[in-house]
């Protein structure tokens, strides 16, 4: 058997084992293919044959010095919606989320959310400066940085703008571009406190300006309350330096709060008395109220959870059976205290089990198990946090910020499955 250097994704998928499973049945959750059944679908590759794959010997240890996912998961990738934004360089593309298991995204699945592209940034080259209300203003390296005494947190980061397409009704095609905006990594840093502590914050000072290194000088006004709490200057992102797309060599993590504010490409923090007035270009994050005035800041992200399996791009393929329901919940108020569900549009709910860890500002697993009778169902996910905050209905939402809004669409999400086990995206009054 010739060796294969990379070995590729078969053709048309093989016969599966679980839709004959319910055959075999018996006493067991899902069963399995008798051996009778294997040996009949006359796939060499089945047990009790020997595989193709163990008839040769594999890449060694020097084939992927930075290891790449199997080539069989080549559709696990950030998709971006064309019509969404003008260019490529200021514009979003969206996490796969109906792929992903447990609470971390990995790095290379992150969303990326740039107002001017990527910027190449040489860490030996780069800097960061704090100045205005302070005692001594500094310049700090990438390597004084790293002196400091560090934390690694693990937190959920939100685009504003997920969700923000279905205002006015159900429109994205899958939980990739209704959801996607979110990526939840363990971030290493400096606390911006510890930073504050050592140039010497005046006492009129109240707000912080952070800029980014990119071409859209990105900057934001952050209250100072915020960065003597929890925000950190991050520079690794799940144990590696931070990917350039999430803003190498450094960046803010603003835990719980609004993307926008969590500055890539950190170079430049000034304190002030009062918030900046920003660039028109970045200063859109405002929302839009149903009597027309604006409100500027809306930091947090509140409560929102969805269900990424089943969705529009995981149907219910195996028929009537078991299924195990599974989703994300998050909240920028804290920990997520529950998560409802429901298989009837929101009339009956069961609580869902929460899959430790459950941390703050981080996103939260749940899942429940479900019998499916084959009858459609109108599926839905509702998380409560600590604070006590419920995820609101799309009405309830409406009704406090109208149809002009964009920003911050935290409400209930609706499923429709279909007795054939597709799923849609609807929502229901
Ligand atoms: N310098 C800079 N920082 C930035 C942005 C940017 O365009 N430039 N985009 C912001 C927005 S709107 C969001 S939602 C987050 C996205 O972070 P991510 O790209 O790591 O997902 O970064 C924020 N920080
Ligand atoms: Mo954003």
């Amino acid at each position: 058997m010739q060796k294969p250097t990379r070995p590729m994704p078969a053709g048309p998928s093989r016969r599966s084992f679980l839709t004959r499973s319910a055959a075999a049945g018996g006493m067991t959750l899902l069963g399995g293919a008798g051996i009778g059944e294997a040996m009949a679908a006359g796939d060499d590759n089945l047990p009790p044959n020997i595989p193709e794959w163990m008839q040769y010997l594999g890449e060694g240890v020097t084939a992927h010095p930075y290891g790449v996912p199997s080539a069989f998961e080549k559709d696990v990738v950030r998709r971006n919606v064309g019509w969404l934004t003008a260019t490529e360089e200021s514009s979003i593309n969206f996490t796969p989320i109906q792929d992903l298991d447990g609470i971390i995204t990995p790095n290379g699945l992150c969303f990326e959310r740039h107002h001017g592209g990527v910027p190449v940034i040489d860490p030996e080259r780069h800097r960061l400066m704090i100045h205005g209300l302070v005692d001594r203003p500094l310049i700090f390296t990438m390597d004084e940085l790293m002196r400091f005494p560090s934390v690694s947190r693990i937190h959920f980061l939100e685009c504003p703008a997920n969700g923000g397409m279905e205002w006015k009704g159900a429109q994205m095609d899958g939980v990739q571009f209704s959801h996607g905006m979110v990526h939840c990594c363990e971030w290493t840093g400096v606390k911006l406190s510890t930073l504050l502590a050592e140039v010497g914050v005046q006492k009129a000072a109240k707000w912080l300006l952070a800029e980014g290194a990119d071409a859209a000088a990105m900057t934001r006004s952050i209250p100072l309350a915020k960065a003597m709490d929890d925000i950190i200057v991050a520079y690794s992102q799940n144990g590696e330096r931070i990917r350039p797309e999430n803003g190498y060599p450094l960046r803010l993590l603003v835990p719980g709060w609004e993307g926008n504010v969590n500055i890539k490409w950190l170079r430049r923090i000034k304190l002030g008395d009062q918030p900046w007035h920003h660039r028109e270009e970045t200063s859109k994050y405002t929302d839009l109220m149903p009597d027309g005035k604006a409100r500027q800041f809306t930091f947090v992200q509140e409560a929102n959870s969805v269900i990424t399996s089943p969705c529009p791009e995981k149907p219910m393929k195996f028929g009537k059976g078991f299924y195990e329901i599974r989703g994300i919940a998050w909240s920028g108020y804290g920990k997520i205290r529950k998560v409802d569900v429901s298989i009837d549009g929101g009339m009956n709910w069961k609580t869902a089990e929460l899959q430790s860890p459950v941390l703050s500002r981080a996103l939260t697993r749940f899942r429940l198990p479900l019998q499916w009778d084959g009858r459609p169902m109108l599926l839905q996910s509702r998380a409560t946090d600590e604070s006590g905050y419920v995820q609101p209905t799309i009405e309830a939402l409406r009704a406090a910020r109208g149809l002009n809004s964009i920003y911050h669409k935290n409400s209930i999400h609706t499923w429709r499955v279909k007795p054939d086990g597709e799923v849609e995206n609807v929502q229901i009054a």
